[in-house]
């Protein structure tokens, strides 16, 4: 880290230059300032939720100390080979070779967070609070949630708006995402449609709004770090789940415990973790990242490094037609066969043929493509190539939808850096 650059950027160094004001900002609340030395309670199993086992001596834990589990980039505390981009807030994605199980295992899954996680993230004290436009409030704790629902598992992709940010030229502040912020995880919960037609949608609802309990950088507790919504024609859809488990089990700290909301296909920002409330509204939501150029790209083609005005910017829906090749691993050494593998999908569209080419894209093969396991997984395809002879080689994978919509090679520049569908390519050297 540069000296004389008083930008904070990781936990460690937020907690050696201000023991006390990180404190307040990681582990608790103004009023609490006194939790440290005999951190307890929620703050207590929050820590050991962190570092993954209970703190027998937290008792002695000086103020200001940053257990050695959480410095240094072991924020990733159960999660096995995330590429970690920032810590404060905390963002990792998960290079594509590690992205090969069809269903992406809880420590492979990418971490977006815009905030600092709670912190209290107990099961059994959450709630969930339904009200603005419905005829009845509610306020459901997770076993309600269980009893009086249908409950659901279902595989379902989240990819951040943001991912292959980095491949923008020029380039476009925000995360430096390259290709792991995406992840298809299994995820078992309720129906968003049960619960809000248990509550009963009152005529003129037009969008849902999203809270989660995730803390604004700032440390001010009135102050939400995001909350977005969806149009709800698309809250009323069959895949959109109040999620409390993630691959069989807890929801990972990182990803959203104890309950979070999954909307699969649209930017991932849809899907609130830590949710604590759904609130109805009649006019488009209008919460922190909803607006302004948040998640917006232009109505229009622009030219890269065009300055766009504001009113010509549009909320990002359903993501784009994408896919990954997920093996062999980009600069692996081959055979003359090799199998080539990945995951396609297209927000709320099927993925109807993926093509692999291995000659800079003059031709194309077609690759085997399994069916999606339900609406909003991504979808697993196969095939194998033939290097006729020893050198280098690039392998891309073009998915195309079933609106027949094909990735490009080149995507049009935005200012944010969103939606970056290009095709992967990876390199290969048969020897
Ligand atoms: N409460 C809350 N929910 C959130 C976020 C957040 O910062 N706070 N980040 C969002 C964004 S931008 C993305 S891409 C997804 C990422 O989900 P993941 O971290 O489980 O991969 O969570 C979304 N939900
Ligand atoms: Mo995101």
């Amino acid at each position: 880290m540069a000296s004389g650059d008083d930008r904070i950027t990781t936990v460690s160094e937020f907690f050696s230059r201000d023991p006390a004001a990180a404190d307040l900002a990681v582990f608790g609340r103004v009023a609490r300032a006194d939790r440290r030395g005999f951190l307890r309670g929620a703050g207590l199993a929050t820590m050991a939720g962190m570092v993954g086992a209970a703190i027998p001596f937290s008792i002695t834990m000086p103020q200001g100390y940053i257990p050695v589990a959480l410095a240094q980039g072991d924020v990733l505390t159960g999660k096995d080979g995330l590429t970690l981009l920032n810590d404060r807030p905390v963002n990792a994605e998960t290079p594509p070779h590690l992205l090969d199980d069809p269903v992406t295992p809880t420590s492979r899954h990418f971490i977006r967070n815009n905030g600092l996680v709670p912190d209290d993230m107990d099961p059994a004290t959450w709630t969930l609070t339904v009200d603005g436009m419905v005829d009845t409030p509610m306020e459901l704790s997770i076993a309600d949630l269980r009893e009086q629902f249908e409950v659901v598992t279902m595989a379902l992709t989240i990819e951040c708006g943001g991912n292959g940010r980095a491949f923008f030229d020029p380039p476009a502040s925000g995360n430096q995402w390259t290709l792991g912020a995406v992840a298809c995880s299994e995820w078992t919960g309720v129906r968003l449609k049960d619960v809000l037609e248990k509550a009963g949608v009152q005529d003129g609802v037009v969008y849902t709004a999203h809270v989660g309990a995730d803390m604004h950088l700032s440390g001010d507790p009135d102050k939400l770090p995001i909350s977005r919504g969806v149009p709800i024609g698309k809250a009323m859809t069959d895949n959109v789940l109040i999620a409390f488990e993630m691959n069989g089990a807890p929801i990972h700290p990182m990803n959203g415990a104890p309950l979070r909301l999954v909307v699969p296909g649209w930017p991932g920002s849809c899907s609130q973790k830590w949710l604590t409330r759904i609130w109805l509204r009649d006019i488009v939501h209008d919460g922190p990242k909803m607006t302004g150029t948040s998640y917006r790209v232009p109505n229009r083609p622009v030219e890269p490094g065009e300055e766009v005005a504001k009113e010509d910017f549009e909320i990002i829906e359903r993501m784009p037609v994408k896919s990954l090749i997920t093996s062999p691993e980009t600069g692996a050494s081959v055979g003359e066969s090799v199998e080539v593998r990945g995951h396609a999908w297209s927000g709320d569209r099927d993925v109807t043929a993926l093509h692999v080419s291995i000659d800079f894209g003059a031709t194309w093969q077609e690759a085997e493509l399994d069916a999606p396991v339900n609406a909003g997984a991504w979808q697993n395809w196969r095939t194998a190539v033939t290097l006729p002879e020893a050198g280098y080689y690039e392998i891309w994978a073009r998915a195309t939808d079933s609106a027949g919509v094909a990735q490009p090679f080149a995507i049009d520049w935005n200012p944010k850096g969103y939606l970056n569908n290009r095709m992967h390519r990876i390199a290969v050297r048969r020897g």
